[in-house]
């Protein structure tokens, strides 16, 4: 005990002595979250009230998506028809006969030896028609989700980890099947649905390089040297190469496009929550512990904060969004108003109990802020306003938990969206 209470006062110490030194010191105390009011989604700019889905999608919903794009992640380009793509590997028999796996290069210009995002695809044999499947970004390369020998290892720039022999940022042998906890593989193709991913560096490697590498210099416009205030970030590339990924698979008639749930973990939870505001093709939406510029709200100022988020990511978002740097209340938005974007498709929001950086509470009430757009729209929204005990689930149009245990995409979160994707795709299967 007395280990405990000198162990609790020099972290008070160190946390003090790291206010003075002006390091951030995050607020995990809920009695000194601010007073603050979050923007009306149902009330327009010029004050008209939006009663109904008419008034939603011609006038507020619109008024609010360029709020985000042109304040928050930055404008994307539209995507380039005719855009190619090639299958590079097919094997009929992947992970013992349950699935058929592809390796499919989408190309990011309508050149067909240019940069491509390199998407990996399993598909359940079992199926008699064609599948809804998952989509969702991963963080350490396509070779990394599956011990299968065979996939490509990724040969877009990696972070160096000298655990995994990385020291000149080309991934290793060593991370084949190190994020398999993350994809349970078998668990999705055996509820009938299937997998598609890519790693996220293939967009945008996540390192603050001035976008010398990433799919923005692409598309820069002659003499443009860098993204202008209001044009694409990190996130927002990232959300892009999703919809190219989406591009593709309205292709593949195994899949069935209609039922396409765009799912990511934190960084890349922002990113498949602003993918899914941004391309309404994606049917469910799910966002696992995507906190701050996510799911949590900014007002709240709980775990991180946006001039944190700025300061140490700062080429995730657009230029703009530095200017909220401890003026959140000068936001023409609030995160709610992104999941808003998403109504009436289903939404799922997932927290962590020992994830107080991503800011659980923050998370839910931005759930119960954006049911009122999902109310006028015709469905049951959220369905609950108290927050529910760790690991129950609520599942209505919009679904959240709260698990036990930290910052982490497990099996358990899998468990809750395949039961949420049965829920809504179950007609017609
Ligand atoms: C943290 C970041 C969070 C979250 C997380 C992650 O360092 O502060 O916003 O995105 O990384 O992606 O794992």
């Amino acid at each position: 005990m007395r280990k405990l209470i000198a162990a609790l006062a020099a972290m008070s110490i160190a946390a003090v002595c790291l206010a003075q030194s002006g390091e951030f010191v995050p607020n995990y105390d809920e009695t000194k979250v601010p007073v603050y009011a979050l923007p009306n989604p149902l009330v327009a700019s010029d004050g008209t009230q939006v009663t109904n889905a008419m008034t939603w999608f011609q006038k507020r919903r619109p008024e609010i998506l360029r709020a985000f794009e042109t304040q928050v992640y930055g404008t994307a380009p539209p995507p380039v028809p005719d855009r190619p793509s090639k299958v590079t590997s097919r094997d009929k028999d992947a992970l013992g006969g349950l699935a058929t796996r592809e390796e499919v290069d989408v190309f990011l210009t309508r050149r067909s030896e240019g940069p491509a995002v390199h998407l990996l695809i399993y598909l359940p044999n079992a199926a008699k028609k064609p599948v809804p499947v998952f989509l969702g970004l991963n963080f350490k390369g396509n070779q990394s989700i599956t011990r299968e020998s065979d996939i490509k290892i990724t040969q877009a720039w990696v972070p160096n980890d000298e655990k995994l022999g990385i020291t000149d940022h080309h991934a290793t042998e060593a991370t084949r099947g190190i994020a398999v906890s993350r994809w349970p593989l078998e668990l999705i193709l055996k509820s009938g649905y299937g997998l598609v991913t890519a790693y996220y560096g293939d967009l945008d490697p996540d390192v603050d390089d001035g976008f010398k590498n990433g799919v923005q210099r692409l598309y820069y416009f002659p003499g443009q040297k860098s993204p202008a205030a209001d044009q694409w970030g990190a996130i927002a590339a990232w959300s892009w190469g999703l919809s190219r990924a989406m591009d593709y698979i309205e292709t593949d008639s195994h899949i069935d496009r209609r039922k396409v749930a765009v799912i990511g973990h934190s960084r890349l939870g922002k990113a498949a929550l602003w993918a899914g505001a941004e391309d309404q093709r994606f049917s469910i939406v799910i966002s696992n512990e995507s906190g701050c510029g996510g799911a949590a709200l900014s007002r709240r100022r709980f775990g991180e904060t946006i001039a944190r988020i700025n300061n140490v990511f700062p080429h995730w978002f657009c230029g703009n969004f530095k200017q909220y740097n401890d003026h959140e209340s000068a936001l023409p938005v609030d995160q709610h108003e992104l999941l808003a974007l998403i109504a009436p498709r289903p939404l799922y929001i997932a927290s962590a109990a020992e994830d107080l950086w991503s800011d659980p509470r923050g998370e839910f009430l931005s759930a119960v802020a954006a049911d009122p757009v999902y109310r006028i729209l015709g469905t049951d929204g959220l369905g609950v306003d108290q927050m529910p005990p760790v690991d129950h689930p609520v599942m209505h149009r919009i679904g959240y938990h709260i698990r036990s245990g930290g910052h982490d995409l497990t099996e358990y979160d899998w468990q809750q969206y395949i039961r949420f994707a049965d829920m809504h795709y179950r007609k017609n299967r």
